[in-house]
């Protein structure tokens, strides 16, 4: 429960803070000059320290399970934050789940059960699920905690104190299912099931209904010009391209004011207006603070706020790169680095989603795939710019080819006792690989290296621009070019008796395991469990998988290399087991059930 002291405390610290801050002045009577400093001022903060980083996942709606779309917004933040971590950052990683409104209360009702015990039962199932996919996360967050409830009331208040939020009334439509509002343009007509006319949002689908209510609106009108310079001055603070050309093209349009509250009559499921008990605040102001909340706000907040990155998909893009910053202009914060937005997985062209029930759910594909090859399939074939759709087939296909067979089979080839008896890194001959041609490599083989010494750079600049799919693309093409390395020298036709050919035999192990150890670093951020397995068998210490590790073949530019000689690991068994198409067959996403079809 909210205590009233707390909350009266925290604003008169609130209206402190604003009497000093640029933002006293209604943002409208700035001129463009003012705006411009004011925004370099809350966009670009650098960081105190600059070796931190936060990053986000959208907080999921607790209507129904989780599906494979949500574990891949999570994958892909934790990809982010594990690979962070190994270049040494001090990384903070939210996830959580989005407990009122409307739509949950709907739900609740239908289920049954009071909501609070609802919302518990199914967040605790998003939980489950990462942590069977091992997504790694700092911080988990329900927007039914006390200290998100405190952050919302007081990032309220300071809207309400800078006379952004005022009393108006709100009329026109508001679909429950993506708890939005939208304006006569965005409406459509259809027929739901039942052959009924309805009403139905063109993006979505999704049905909506006429609203007529007094509540609290937010300014939203005045900050236009304001989002528009700072994207201008910030052509990545959203990615891909593709989406910020988007959002620049919203902007081209007057934004109306939004409704940011329900009456309580209609909504109780949600935090009360601070100082009006008969309004709830919409869900999603309630919502986008939570990445504040996690960040320490109210209080201390700066380290990890100044630094923040959002994962969305494209489907909330408006609220993040519209309302959210917008919000947080209007409060005098900072805005986040980055919006990484990424498309959808659809199954037979429709966008999967808990209403059309045409969701394939992740934790028995996990099971069947692995939880690394479940990863693996979702970040190696998912693209950011465009829908993918989603086949078993297509997952045991590529699994198959680039895990079990491609990165597996070369592990084993230069493990297997056959051609590495003593099980150790075997010695590097230069007089076998020399700098020069002349020794017994051909050209193909310096080019191959050259790829691989390369790879690290080029990895980095991909999981930099959220292209996992391009950088796993790139390690992929090295793992082929290794696998043609030992194919084309065929070392197991070598003699091991006669000392140049052993030389020649070791060198060729001695380079393939140096391969598999950069493939193993670069690839732990994705595939960890397959990662960690891979360089224990090479022997390869915990203190020695960072990014500063990934030294590849040190022996060739004549530096030592600490491998050298050394044991291999145990033998634990095949890196991935091959998929039978038979084992996936048993279990089939639902079939998909009729939609609303828009006229
Ligand atoms: O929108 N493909 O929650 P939500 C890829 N609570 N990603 C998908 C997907 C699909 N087919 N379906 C869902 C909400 N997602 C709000 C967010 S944040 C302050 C509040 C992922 O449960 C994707 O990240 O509907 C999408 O944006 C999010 O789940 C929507 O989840």
């Amino acid at each position: 429960m909210r205590t009233p002291f707390v909350f009266v405390a925290r604003s008169c610290k609130a209206v402190h803070r604003l009497q000093q801050s640029p933002f006293f002045s209604p943002i409208s009577a700035l001129s463009r000059h003012q705006r411009v400093s004011v925004l370099r001022q809350t966009s670009t903060h650098p960081s105190k320290d600059d070796r931190s980083y936060y990053i986000t996942t959208p907080i999921f709606y607790v209507n129904a399970s989780p599906h494979l779309g949500h574990l891949y917004s999570a994958v892909i933040a934790d990809c982010f934050h594990r690979y962070k971590l190994l270049q040494g950052f001090d990384s903070k990683f939210a996830t959580g789940t989005d407990e009122h409104g409307l739509k949950i209360q709907q739900a609740a009702d239908t289920a049954g059960k009071d909501p609070l015990t609802f919302c518990t039962d199914v967040s605790e199932r998003f939980k489950h699920l990462f942590s069977r996919c091992n997504v790694s996360y700092t911080d988990y967050i329900r927007t039914t905690e006390q200290r998100h409830r405190e952050a919302v009331e007081h990032f309220w208040s300071v809207l309400w104190n800078k006379g952004f939020i005022y009393k108006g009334s709100y009329e026109g439509w508001y679909s429950t299912q993506d708890e939005s509002f939208l304006t006569p343009s965005q409406v459509g007509d259809a027929l739901d099931s039942s052959g009924k006319e309805i009403k139905v949002s063109l993006e979505s689908g999704h049905k909506v209904d006429w609203m007529q209510e007094e509540n609290y609106m937010f300014r939203l009108s005045e900050f236009r010009p304001q989002l528009l310079d700072w994207l201008r001055g910030n052509p990545r603070a959203i990615q891909p391209e593709r989406f910020y050309q988007a959002v620049l093209q919203w902007l081209q349009e007057d934004l109306p004011d939004l409704s940011v509250s329900r009456q309580r009559s209609r909504l109780q499921w949600g935090i009360p207006v601070p100082g009006d008990a008969e309004q709830t605040i919409y869900v999603w102001l309630d919502a986008l603070v939570n990445y504040l909340t996690v960040a320490g706000y109210p209080d201390k907040h700066e380290q990890w706020w100044n630094v923040a990155h959002h994962i969305v998909g494209k489907d909330i893009l408006k609220f993040h790169a519209i309302y959210w910053p917008s919000f947080l202009l209007g409060a005098g914060l900072p805005l986040p680095q980055t919006i990484h937005v990424h498309s959808h997985w659809t199954v037979g062209g429709k966008k999967m989603s808990k209403s059309l029930g045409n969701v394939v759910d992740p934790l028995e594909r996990s099971q069947m795939f692995t939880t690394d090859g479940m990863r693996y399939f979702l970040l190696r074939q998912g693209v950011p710019d465009s829908d993918c759709d989603y086949t078993d087939d297509k997952a045991i296909k590529l699994l198959n080819a680039e895990l079990a067979d491609s990165l597996g089979g070369l592990l084993n080839r230069c493990t297997a006792p056959a051609l590495n008896p003593a099980q150790v890194y075997p010695s590097f001959c230069p007089q076998s690989f020399p700098n020069q041609p002349g020794g017994r490599a051909v050209v193909e083989d310096y080019h191959m290296l050259d790829a691989v010494k390369h790879l690290p750079a080029l990895v980095e600049q991909h999981y930099e621009s959220m292209h996992v799919y391009k950088a796993l693309e790139a390690i992929s093409a090295c793992v082929r070019q290794t696998n043609g390395f030992v194919h084309r020298h065929a070392p197991w036709k070598l003699d091991r008796r006669d000392s140049k050919d052993r030389r020649w035999l070791d060198t060729i192990i001695h380079i393939s395991l140096e391969c598999l150890r950069i493939y193993g670093t670069l690839l732990q951020p994705v595939v960890p469990e397959i990662s960690n397995k891979l360089l224990s068998r090479l022997g390869v210490q915990q203190g020695e998988r960072s990014w500063a590790d990934v030294n590849f073949l040190p022996r060739y530019q004549g530096m030592d290399c600490p491998f050298e000689g050394r044991a291999l690991g145990s033998d634990s068994g095949v890196l991935f087991s091959r998929l039978e198409r038979q084992n996936v067959d048993q279990q089939k996403p639902k079939k998909t059930k009729k939609a609303a079809k828009v006229k």
